[in-house]
């Protein structure tokens, strides 16, 4: 293997990897490990990534995939061949960047959709699957109600830096909450002209595309 390898789920938290990846130039190939038909799980995949979860990202000359999409994103982003600066050179201007990704994939995406979706992960109890989910809905309602106070000055992307590693996985999580019905359009006028800017970038288009993916916003 000579080039990087995306293992992803059409939609999934990887849709911002894969943009990362369309929008910096770095080669890379798709391996499609759907979600919904359990794929995931199933043997080959968790030999691969014992985790049974994506994104992961083989590297060439490296064994072991790297996981966790904060770690794969800061590699995309600072790779030799890069065409685009998604990650900013002043360590402040970098560090909150890095507070924006971890917020967003240790509370939004874990504390927030995994309680929704995936309830069982935080209550073996089924009985109490329907209680953790609307927390996780509620944790989701108040951190995007944060985001779109923070988008209320009309900045065009997350960090004043510019279009950064933090404005694909926005995107994705604004995705999601038009999926589970929140009014993204009315409830967060300044998140939804940040999101349409990166929605018009051909990079993720052609992500958009290359997943079957078709969204309007
Ligand atoms: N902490 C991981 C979370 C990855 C994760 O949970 N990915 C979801 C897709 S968005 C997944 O693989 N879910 C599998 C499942 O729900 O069983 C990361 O940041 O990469």
């Amino acid at each position: 293997m000579n080039t990087y390898r995306l293992y992803f789920s059409p939609g999934a938290c990887s849709l911002a990897v894969h943009i990362a990846l369309e929008e910096t130039g770095v080669p890379f190939e798709l391996v499609a490990v759907p979600i919904p038909e359990g794929a995931h799980l199933r043997p080959e995949y968790l030999e691969i990534n014992p985790k049974g979860r994506v994104p992961a990202l083989a590297i060439p000359g490296e064994a072991r995939v790297l996981t966790e999409l904060p770690a794969i994103m800061t590699l995309i982003a600072r790779h030799p061949s890069r065409t685009l600066n998604m990650l900013p050179p002043d360590p402040l201007d970098e560090a909150r960047c890095n507070e924006w990704i971890a917020w967003l994939a240790g509370w939004v995406h874990g504390a927030g959709f995994g309680a929704l979706w995936r309830p069982g992960r935080y209550a073996a109890d089924e009985s109490l699957h329907p209680a953790v989910s609307a927390q996780g809905k509620r944790t989701i309602e108040a951190a995007f109600a944060q985001i779109g106070r923070m988008f209320a000055d009309e900045r065009p992307y997350a960090l004043p830096y510019g279009y950064s590693i933090v404005d694909p996985f926005l995107f994705v999580l604004y995705r999601w909450g038009k999926l589970i019905g929140l009014p993204m359009d009315e409830a967060y006028e300044g998140w939804t002209a940040s999101a349409r800017r990166v929605l018009a970038r051909p990079a993720v288009q052609r992500a958009l595309g290359r997943e079957g993916i078709t969204f309007a916003c």
